[in-house]
């Protein structure tokens, strides 16, 4: 199937267009309290800064255009805050390393909520810049200044940041930028808030700061295991019969991939993936465990009831994991490597339950796997009796569904170097082996949907230079949500494949209400009604190309799938952005969770 380009100069204007560099001389020393912010940005080395512009930063912006030249940081221009964060949440889940964000005063601010709340789930660093005031009322201007000024406009994200301040001045506000960007990117990584006084930002430098060494301000804190924890961790290991890795919050290094096949394979270990966090294991490495899911499945279950004894590797819900798999408290001992602790507070419950732990290893997944590899020493790896296999599904006649869009994508594909940067609530993770740590980045850590396309944008960000074809694949709901995030990446030449998995519903909560009806006797036919997005149906191919993508679809059976899938691979490799927009029928099945939900809280 051929693109329906209505505008056949788009592809031309996306090839010549400049990307907003500032006509005139740049200002050639901090004048103003925000040059001072801008320089303390430029010196964290974040790359971009992204934004949907305000007033109450409107100082900020003059000095990231006409004192830095829009570069280092250059402004990557946002059509809703929410895509702003989820970009940058989106390019931490490829790199491990943040972007910036500005977010106008409350306003902004009150729509980044829901992209920051995932990316602190997902524990990925985001340096945000927020703005207030004039915190002197005396400075404000009438009515506007003083909606965009609240007294402590930190408190609406507090709960889900990791570090948040207000500095008072120049001085102040550079240790604040700086100390945002070290806590943002030290583990566990996390989104951090520095709320900047307007009045603060416009307000002329009475005279230069101190030159400083930003450098000495990042210091990089280890974290290696302690040795009497893991000696005993070592012991437990080498000497179960069965044990068991979990695999979690693991980074996207490939030496750090490395180690952890070696591990498995010199403990003989089974190994459990997860389809809520990056790509940890090869999923179709004899030792892997069933087929990587959001959701418990039964003979991860039964491997994790059976095991002697566990690591877990920041595994997301331990306890819930450990708790639903055996029926209460493991017979495992269990080994625990996780900072996560130290981000728990009292207001979000994402910690989840408090897992049983008989050894803790407070380090990161990475050091603890090499520190375990060098306490067990050369050795050969240990037979491991392969675990279950699990084909990939079967793909019957008839409606699509999203199994076919994955055989047809993984066709398409072929053997170009792919991420998967995001995947809809239906997938199924036998679709699909992971091979590498970048083969998939994970969800969107909160549940937040929209996330889709802001994430698969800002990881297209990351991998376009890296020859890397990224791919997000979304709910219809989740990509109508979050549509507008893709003008971003046309707009800065960025390719990227968006495939939507259209079952024209929320269908998710379609199963829900099916459960509820069932529960209570109720007609279960009723329970597309106010879920299904039909009369009209949105042509979302329309939507992509009214933002100057490349539109497919809708595609109804297989021959039009493989034919648009190829087409619009075809136009990413030449640089687009390309939406297939895919009918399915079906979509997330809750009830794959049965294993995971205590009994009565299906
Ligand atoms: C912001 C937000 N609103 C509502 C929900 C509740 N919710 C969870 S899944 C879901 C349906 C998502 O629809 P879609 O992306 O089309 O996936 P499908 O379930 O249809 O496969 C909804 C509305 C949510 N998680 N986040
Ligand atoms: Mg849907």
């Amino acid at each position: 199937m051929a693109a329906r380009t209505k505008d056949p100069g788009a592809r031309t204007r996306r090839a010549a267009a400049p990307i907003e560099r500032p006509d005139g001389p740049l200002a050639g020393a901090p004048a103003f309290g925000s040059d001072v912010v801008a320089a303390a940005l430029r010196a964290t080395g974040v790359p971009w800064i992204a934004l949907t512009p305000g007033a109450s930063f409107r100082g900020l912006h003059d000095s990231l255009v006409n004192f830095l030249g829009n570069r280092e940081p250059q402004i990557l221009l946002c059509l809703h805050e929410e895509h702003a964060v989820a970009i940058a949440h989106g390019y931490a889940k490829a790199t491990g390393a943040p972007l910036a964000v500005a977010l106008h005063s409350n306003v902004g601010l009150f729509h980044a909520t829901m992209a920051i709340f995932n990316a602190w789930c997902d524990r990925m660093p985001v340096v945000m810049l927020g703005a207030t005031g004039p915190v002197d009322a005396a400075q404000r201007r009438p009515w506007i200044d003083w909606i965009h000024t609240a007294r402590d406009q930190g408190a609406i994200v507090r709960s889900y940041v990791k570090w948040d301040d207000q500095p008072a001045s120049p001085a102040a506000a550079r240790e604040a930028v700086l100390r945002a960007a070290w806590h943002a990117g030290t583990e566990p990584k996390g989104p951090v808030y520095v709320n900047l006084d307007a009045g603060m930002q416009e307000a002329r430098l009475d005279a230069p700061l101190p030159a400083i060494d930003a450098t000495r301000y990042a210091p990089v804190v280890s974290h290696a295991p302690d040795g009497g924890a893991l000696q005993r961790a070592t012991a437990l290991l080498t000497a179960a019969a069965r044990p068991l890795i979990l695999m979690g919050r693991v980074s996207r290094d490939e030496r750090a991939w490395d180690e952890r096949v070696r591990l498995a394979e010199r403990l003989g270990a089974g190994v459990v993936t997860d389809l809520k966090v990056g790509a940890a294991f090869p999923t179709d490495h004899p030792q892997h465990v069933g087929a990587p899911s959001l959701m418990l499945t039964g003979d991860v279950a039964q491997a994790i009831a059976a095991a002697e004894v566990i690591l877990s590797l920041d595994w997301v819900d331990l306890a819930g994991t450990l708790a639903a798999a055996c029926r209460g408290e493991p017979r495992a001992r269990v080994v625990h490597a996780s900072l996560d602790h130290v981000l728990h507070n009292g207001w979000s419950m994402d910690h989840q339950g408090l897992p049983p732990v008989d050894v803790h290893l407070a380090a990161t997944p990475d050091a603890t796997v090499g520190a375990l590899l060098a306490a067990l020493g050369p050795g050969k790896p240990r037979h491991a009796a392969p675990r279950h296999d699990h084909p990939r599904p079967a793909l019957p006649g008839g409606a699509l569904t999203t199994d076919h869009v994955a055989s047809a994508l993984k066709d398409a594909v072929g053997p170009r170097r792919c991420s998967l940067a995001h995947l809809p609530l239906s997938w199924n993770g036998a679709s699909w082996p992971f091979r590498g740590p970048l083969d998939f980045l994970g969800s969107d850590g909160g549940g937040g949907i929209g996330a889709g396309p802001g994430l698969g944008v800002g990881a297209a960000l990351a991998l376009r230079e890296r020859g890397i074809l990224t791919v997000a694949v979304c709910g219809d709901g989740d990509f109508l949500m979050g549509a507008t995030a893709l003008w971003t990446a046309v707009h800065y030449r960025i390719p990227l494949l968006v495939v939507v998995t259209n079952n024209r519903s929320f269908y998710n909560d379609e199963v829900h209400q099916e459960r509820v009806a069932k529960a209570r006797h109720r007609p279960v036919a009723n329970k597309w009604i106010g879920q299904r997005m039909a009369d009209p149906e949105i042509d979302l191919a329309a939507l992509a190309r009214a933002q100057g993508a490349e539109g497919f679809g809708p595609v109804v059976s297989r021959p039009e799938l493989a034919d648009a899938l190829a087409s619009a691979v075809a136009a990413v490799e030449r640089g687009a952005v390309a939406v297939v927009d895919v009918r399915v029928t079906g979509g997330s099945t809750p009830a794959n969770s049965a294993a995971a939900a205590p009994a009565g809280k299906r």
